[in-house]
């Protein structure tokens, strides 16, 4: 008896400790909600408080274990949940709108409940990461809290964009499933839906066919890699490789799933496909003398538009791909391809001359098409690099824009959905800092945070037109960029600004979204993020 009484007695005292962290009143969301309206009182997160699911969804769960992710560090323990009718005092409740757009909705905070409603999953997914900005900073700090409390608001919310992208480049250097993942986690934060992963280029083959087993046993490694900028001649000596197998890439498109993002595959075509052409030297037009890259830029060596093989092999990777990505989009690249070789290769002019193509820059858009055939007939669309446009491309292609926004503002007039990324305000491997990190990035450039927000990825484009670009997104080429930590570097705070754009679009003003920043950079190092200072 005595001893049930000390284990109870035990029991309560460590229930009640632990400090109660009163709201702090700070209300600073990053991308900028649709309607913000700040009450006066807080809603306390404590024990007894459960999540009342009464919009039950099988997605639903996703959104339960992002909760708990968020509370979870700050009380130590996960939030209880159950299945209700109607929402409930003391509850955070998940409710259903059906009025309400994907990615959608509200979140009311009161002193008597929290009610998150959404139209989808997706919507109810993006409300728990604005509670996450809104629970205050110093209840993550130190041991877990016993309660935390949240400030009363009403916030409507919904984005302007419906893709909101990050390329991440995984060629140049190569970075683990564990690094993909890490990536997906800071993209959820800054609601982003979109990862375009780079799984091919010259310097390397990252993505397991079993098809074309070469790929990634020859094509995945190169020799040595270059030490320091272009015209340097130094290079380090060490092999350096790295490829995702096919359940690696199973794993990442499921973990980025959960977290409502897309992965959207990019396998480069006809250009920057060195490794490829290392492990298959017959699908070039000079059939040998191959050898993954070992310094970066444009190489004038391309696959062979005249051979047939090298459309069996396009279409033999792409069924592989297909099966491994649910996403609507696949990227064919389709960038910076030299057409010299074409010029002089009697089996490219051949093919020329029997299609009717008057320039070798048509017998490229000739491949588009046949790619794009071959997409559309497995009911996926293509993506590619604004080059395209230059080769024709159909009214079912997507423009992603890189070479400024012109690429993407001719799409949108001819009728071609288009992705903003132009250099000038998304190129992340561009130095965010002229003072910091001065080996990061490439060489020569300055992208400040203050030029990814100006972004008006909408310029020029009249009302009917705009419904054509359908987003934004950041690209992290990765030359200069080696570890997960200098990944972080180039993307914080930058993705906060991008992620602006895309959400909040027509409603950005850089002096109250710096303001926000602050708040938004708290949490960055309670998370232990890298992120570069502001000058
Ligand atoms: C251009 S953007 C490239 C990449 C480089 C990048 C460096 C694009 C479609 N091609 O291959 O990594 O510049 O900023």
């Amino acid at each position: 008896m005595k001893r049930t009484l000390l284990a109870l007695t035990c029991m309560a005292a460590l229930a009640s400790c632990g400090k109660v962290v009163h709201s702090d009143g700070i209300v600073a969301v990053i991308p900028k909600p649709t309607e913000v309206t700040v009450g006066s009182g807080e809603f306390k997160i404590g024990r007894s408080t459960a999540v009342n699911v009464v919009f039950d969804d099988e997605r639903i769960s996703d959104v339960l274990t992002a909760l708990n992710a968020v509370v979870q560090p700050v009380s130590g323990r996960e939030l209880q949940s159950k299945t209700g009718t109607q929402a409930e005092d003391g509850a955070i409740n998940l409710l259903r709108d059906t009025t309400m757009r994907s990615e959608e909705y509200t979140l009311q905070i009161t002193p008597e409940r929290v009610d998150i409603t959404s139209g989808d999953a997706a919507g109810a997914f993006y409300a728990v990461q604005t509670l996450r900005q809104l629970i205050p900073v110093e209840a993550f700090e130190g041991e877990p809290v016993r309660a935390f409390c949240l400030p009363t608001v009403a916030i409507k919310d919904r984005p302007a964009m419906g893709y909101r992208g990050l390329m991440f480049d995984v060629c140049r250097h190569f970075f683990s499933v564990a690094d993909v993942k890490h990536a997906i986690d800071i993209m959820a934060l800054h609601k982003l839906n979109t990862l375009h992963w780079h799984l091919t280029d010259d310097q390397g083959w990252r993505i397991e066919i079993k098809k074309y087993p070469r790929l990634t046993e020859v094509g995945s490694v190169r020799k040595q890699t270059l030490v320091g900028y272009a015209s340097s001649t130094e290079f380090d000596g060490i092999p350096y490789g790295g490829f995702y197998t096919q359940e690696q890439i199973r794993e990442v498109v499921d973990y980025a799933a959960h977290r409502f993002i897309t992965v959207v595959p990019e396998i480069e075509f006809p250009g920057h496909s060195v490794a490829a052409l290392t492990a298959y030297p017959e699908l070039g037009c000079k059939g040998e003398g191959y050898e993954v890259l070992t310094r970066w830029g444009v190489d004038d060596r391309v696959l062979c538009m005249g051979k047939e093989s090298a459309f069996e092999f396009i279409n033999g990777v792409l069924s592989e791909v297909l099966e491994l990505f649910p996403s609507k989009y696949i990227h064919i690249g389709g960038d910076e391809c030299p057409t010299v070789e074409w010029e002089t290769c009697p089996l490219c002019q051949a093919r020329m001359k029997a299609e009717g193509l008057k320039t070798e820059r048509l017998l490229q858009g000739y491949a588009t098409h046949r790619a794009e055939q071959f997409l559309n007939a497995h009911g996926r669309s293509l993506v590619g690099w604004d080059e395209i446009l230059e080769g024709g491309v159909t009214p079912n292609a997507t423009i992603m824009s890189w070479r400024g926004t012109k690429g993407g503002i001719q799409a949108a007039r001819q009728g071609n959905h288009a992705i903003m990324t132009p250099t000038t305000h998304c190129y992340f491997d561009y130095k965010p800092s002229t003072t910091t990190a001065a080996n990061l990035g490439y060489e020569d450039s300055y992208l400040p945070l203050a030029k990814v927000y100006s972004l008006d990825p909408y310029e020029s484009l009249t009302e009917e037109q705009r419904s054509y670009i359908l987003g934004v997104q950041c690209n992290l080429w990765t030359e200069y960029i080696t570890t997960i930590g200098d990944v972080e570097y180039m993307l914080l705070p930058r993705m906060s600004a991008l992620s602006e754009v895309g959400w909040s679009c027509g409603d950005k003003d850089y002096a109250d979204y710096t303001t926000r920043l602050e708040h938004l950079t708290r949490l960055y190092e309670i998370y232990g993020y890298n992120y570069s200072p502001q000058e």
